[in-house]
């Protein structure tokens, strides 16, 4: 319904007859025609809301009719019913006619909707912009004169019933109130909130105080304090290393009062544990007057010295990008802060931050998850892009993720490098995303600090009463250009003529407390004065400062060490005793009492039953169920998420058992014994970025837990590289910060087309370098139970990328005896297992990773060739070059084959072809270099025909076994279709 239609019909001859209607229906929507329902719903989407705002003792008691019954005037006291039932009719006492009161009633039905039209729409007329650059146009709803009052009703006084804390007011009065609550310099989002609580608690909190602080003289100076050394920390840096990016806050001072504020309410209401994540800019500001990171630390760090002491290694990062941790103290309350090490990929710390939190939660018992916090710091430009932004939110309220809500501040400076926002997004606000998950926006104009802060301590407010996320909007500039060496006039000039003439906030702060007369303009100077006095002692300081001890095994993380010597030269024992294994494997095959499970499921249970008591055939899904009890038995926690875990993707692990009945959940490896670690399976969301982002994150905030994250099939870990190339691969060399994530990344070539096949290992490979993650490609279950078992029983930690199988789920040959279990640990190398020719007569060593040695060994059996020696490498990386010269050692008039399903520029080959190279040249082994075994290289990643992959797939395996040297394919030749097939 339109405005017009709706303003005709208010205005119109109808006004009284509409005011009875609407008044019958607020009572009781079925006393009149549908079409009137109809036609108020539309009216505004809030008729319900309206109807509670008219809806007071005074005015109405279900079922009867208001008309002629209520006196607008009257005080509510006398005009409830004793029995809260009838209200009294003191209209007739005050002697109003009939067609009176109509008349007021429509009054108050106009001034109401206007009321609430600033409610919804007030923040789009508010006064956000600094620079005054985007003009808010008024918009017709928040125009009295749309209601059908004119400007000579402006006196005329209006009975509103407590509405905006007022019984009754003028029409002048209103407006001027709603304007003030909802257009001064901060405006509202919260009306497409559809809980009637947290609406209402916002209503009440920014009307209550027409949406100000009154702020104590202390309050103020504090504030501006906080703005003198933002500021002024700038300045300084600016004077000394002029022109050397930084990053600044320059335009956006005010965050650091405002995240002062957080910390402060937020400690009074419970907080003992922040973390945060933020982008580049205003870090460093961030970290010297919040987290307290020392002045002299940047300082050195700008001249060039490492952050870290000497003796630690690793690459370092830029000073913007790096994090740290301190605890303040607020009234006798401490609270932890850590602020995550942040890539340049902006947003790309928010889920790992949410990891870390959720692990904090955990780790201290935090249930109401009212203590520990994310505090998320965006730019406008990024948190309107990057669709990361969004999965975070996706993740807020998720039973395996939910964090007790974030505060998002958005230091929204109206830019993104060179970009205006009306080319960065599509949408009104930077903030618009936050809606998916109703999150209240707040926006402020980051010039009136006093604002940003009273805002500050209600988002603080809404969080620890909710425990939903909420944004606050910090509207402001960037005094120079993206970065300090960036000139911004080359695109935005208007904007930098407008900033250049804008003084800065804390000038513009301090003019007002000095015209307040709260504090002299010499002493706000001297504020600076004292300030850069400070900071000029502590960069002579700076010349000889040396880091301390590097902070990276402190706390959960203390009596774990960096890994020391070669990876490949420890023998980890993480074989498990039998009756150990058997206990696991009874809560494995016992259905649940009173417990309706699934037939199919039951026969697996039995089929478990069976593999534990005879101690052979032991499969995947049964290997990896060991590993977790086992585990868990030992205390050690065990939470896997990712799309469909639960059950598996493959219908192989059903960790949780659905009640064919009644639904209920039962989760075995929950049930081994009452003083396990909790095992926790998660179904998670349909995305991979965050989720993979928020369980790294949980594996660096609780080492001593086993973290898996799974791929739905390998191939879409892509949409995660991210999080791989920035945090899994990277962060230790970066930043110190060890990971034991496992990453499980379902695949196989089994004739299913492009997708799924691969995935995509090369890239992994690629990122392994100095130690710094495992890659393995497994063939047997128990290696699988050693390699998760290894995780969590070293004295290091480092990521484990597992190229998961689909068809060795359920191979026959695929299976373990119990006593690969319970004796040794994970093998890096599987060599022949099979008795052939003697060693020296063995003419050919092919060496292949994962499921094609069930293909090759298949065929070797179905020939019957007994001279090809068959080794499996199950770990890529760290690669095992010693023990794989001690294999090939016993072969030395073999020529040695890679045999691979990928097509050559994906897989293993570049990766192991000069490795093999290395090693063969060292064992000074005849053919020198091995020959390869495989697709040619190919633009996709598999066939999309079945026939095809099947010919494809006995063509290399053929190749492997039988084809002479001389006569194998180059791998990087250009090949058509048909000798691909053909050759
Ligand atoms: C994922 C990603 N893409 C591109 C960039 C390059 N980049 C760095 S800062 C920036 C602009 C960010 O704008 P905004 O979020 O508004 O923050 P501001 O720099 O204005 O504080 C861009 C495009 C990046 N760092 N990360």
């Amino acid at each position: 319904m339109g405005d017009d239609v709706e303003t005709s019909f208010l205005t119109g001859a109808n006004a009284v007859y509409i005011a009875e209607v609407y008044s019958r229906y607020l009572a009781d929507p079925s006393s009149v025609d549908p079409s009137w329902v109809a036609f108020f719903g539309e009216l505004r989407d809030g008729a319900e809301e309206l109807s509670g705002d008219l809806k007071g003792p005074s005015w109405t008691s279900r079922g009867n009719a208001v008309i002629g019954t209520a006196d607008p005037d009257a005080a509510p006291a006398a005009k409830a019913g004793k029995n809260g039932k009838a209200a009294v009719a003191p209209a007739a006492a005050a002697g109003l006619s009939t067609a009176e009161v109509r008349a007021h009633t429509l009054d108050s039905v106009r001034a109401l909707m206007m009321i609430r039209a600033y409610r919804v729409r007030g923040h789009l007329v508010a006064d956000l912009d600094p620079l005054g650059l985007n003009k808010n146009n008024e918009h017709p709803e928040l125009d009295y004169h749309s209601y059908g009052f004119t400007d000579a009703d402006l006196e005329r006084e209006i009975f509103i019933d407590n509405v905006l804390g007022m019984e009754s007011a003028t029409l002048r009065k209103i407006v001027e109130v709603v304007r003030e609550t909802y257009c001064g310099t901060i405006g509202v989002e919260f009306m497409h909130i559809q809980d009637p609580e947290q609406k209402s608690w916002i209503q009440r909190r920014i009307e209550g105080e027409r949406n100000h602080t009154r702020f104590t003289p202390e309050g103020k100076r504090a504030i501006l304090e906080r703005l003198t050394e933002a500021e002024g920390f700038e300045k300084f840096l600016q004077v000394k290393y002029t022109g050397t990016k930084r990053f600044g806050l320059e335009g956006g001072e005010t965050v650091i009062p405002a995240i002062e504020q957080i910390l402060k309410r937020g400690s009074q209401l419970g907080l003992t544990d922040i973390n945060l994540g933020m982008a580049h800019r205003g870090r460093l500001n961030l970290l010297t007057s919040l987290l307290h990171k020392p002045y002299q630390a940047i300082f050195s760090e700008f001249q060039g010295n490492s952050a870290n002491p000497d003796d630690v290694q690793g690459s370092g990062d830029v000073k913007y990008h790096l994090g740290t941790s301190a605890n303040r103290e607020f009234d006798g309350a401490v609270v932890h802060l850590s602020l995550q090490a942040n890539p340049s990929h902006l947003e790309a710390a928010d889920p790992v931050v949410l990891g870390k939190v959720r692990a904090k939660q955990t780790q201290l018992g935090d249930t109401d998850r009212k203590a520990v916090m994310a505090l998320l710091i965006h730019g406008d430009a990024a948190f309107a892009g990057q669709g990361l932004v969004a999965e975070c939110f996706g993740l807020s309220q998720l039973k395996g993720y939910r964090t007790g809500g974030t505060i998002h501040i958005v230091i929204n400076n109206q830019i993104g490098f060179t970009t205006s926002p009306q080319y960065s997004r599509s949408g009104q606000y930077c903030t618009d995303i936050a809606k998916m998950v109703q999150a209240p926006i707040f926006h402020v104009n980051g010039d009136d600090p006093e604002a940003v802060v009273h805002t500050a301590r209600i988002v603080t407010e809404f969080r620890q009463e909710f425990g939903v996320d909420v944004v606050l909007d910090m509207v402001c500039y960037r005094r120079h250009g993206h970065n300090e060496s960036d000139e911004p006039a080359f695109t935005q000039p208007l904007m930098y003529d407008s900033i250049a003439h804008r003084q800065t906030t804390r000038t513009l702060y301090a003019q007002k407390l000095v015209s307040q007369g709260l504090i002299s303009q010499a002493e706000a100077d001297g504020l600076a004065d004292a300030f850069t006095a400070r900071l000029e002692t502590e960069f002579q300081a700076a010349t000889s400062y040396k880091p301390n001890r590097a902070d990276w095994l402190a706390g959960k993380w203390e009596g774990l060490e960096a890994l020391n010597g070669e990876e490949e030269f420890r023998q980890d024992r993480t074989e498990v005793p039998a009756e150990v294994l058997r206990r696991v494997g009874t809560a494995l095959s016992t259905p649940p009492e009173n417990f309706d499970t699934n037939r199919k499921i039951l026969r697996q249970m039995k089929a478990k039953a069976e593999m534990l008591e005879t101690g052979q055939g032991i499969d995947w899904a049964t290997a990896e169920a060991l590993a977790f009890g086992s585990l868990l038995l030992e205390g050690t926690r065990v939470r896997l998420s990712g799309q469909d875990s639960g059950r598996g993707t493959f219908s192989h692990r059903h960790s949780v058992l659905i009640d064919q009945t009644n639904e209920n959940r039962h989760i075995p490896l929950d049930h081994l014994d009452p003083a396990q670690a909790r095992f926790e399976v998660i179904d998670s969301p349909l995305s991979e970025f965050s989720v993979l982002g928020f369980e790294y994150g949980y594996s660096l905030a609780e080492p001593k837990a086993l973290v898996l994250w799974e791929a739905q099939f390998g191939d879409f870990a892509n949409g995660a590289q991210v999080i791989f190339d920035q945090f899994i691969s990277s962060a230790e060399s970066k930043w110190l910060r060890m990971s034991g994530l496992v990453c499980l990344l379902p695949h196989g070539y089994e004739g299913q087309g492009p997708e799924h096949s691969s995935a995509r290992p090369e890239r992994y490979l690629q990122l392994c370098a100095e130690d710094n993650m495992q890659v393995v490609n497994i063939t047997s279950p128990a290696n699988y139970f050693h390699a998760l078992r290894r995780q969590v029983h070293r004295n290091f930690r480092k990521p484990l990328i597992v190229m998961a199988p689909k068809s060795l789920l359920r191979h026959k040959l695929a299976v373990s005896p119990l006593s690969d279990f319970t004796d040794h640990g994970f093998r890096r190398v599987l060599p022949e297992t099979k008795t052939l020719v003697e060693d020296d007569k063995i003419t050919r060593v092919v060496l292949c990773s994962g499921k094609v040695y069930y293909d090759l060994y298949q065929a070797r059996e179905d020939q019957g060739i007994d001279d090809v020696a068959i080794v499996r490498i199950e770990q890529l990386y760290p690669w095992p070059k010693d023990t794989l010269m001690k294999v090939l050692k016993r072969y030395p008039n073999a020529d040695v084959v890679w045999c691979q399903e990928e097509p050559a520029n994906m897989g293993y080959w570049t990766f192991v072809d000069r490795r093999i190279e290395f090693f063969l040249q060292e064992l000074e082994h005849r053919p020198g270099r091995a020959s390869y075994a495989g697709r040619p290289a190919a633009a996709s990643p598999a066939t999309g025909s079945n026939r095809g992959h099947g010919r494809e797939q006995a063509l290399l395996v053929e190749q492997a076994l039988t084809w002479k040297r001389d006569v194998l394919p180059q791998p990087f030749r250009r090949a058509t279709k048909l000798s691909i097939i053909g050759q």
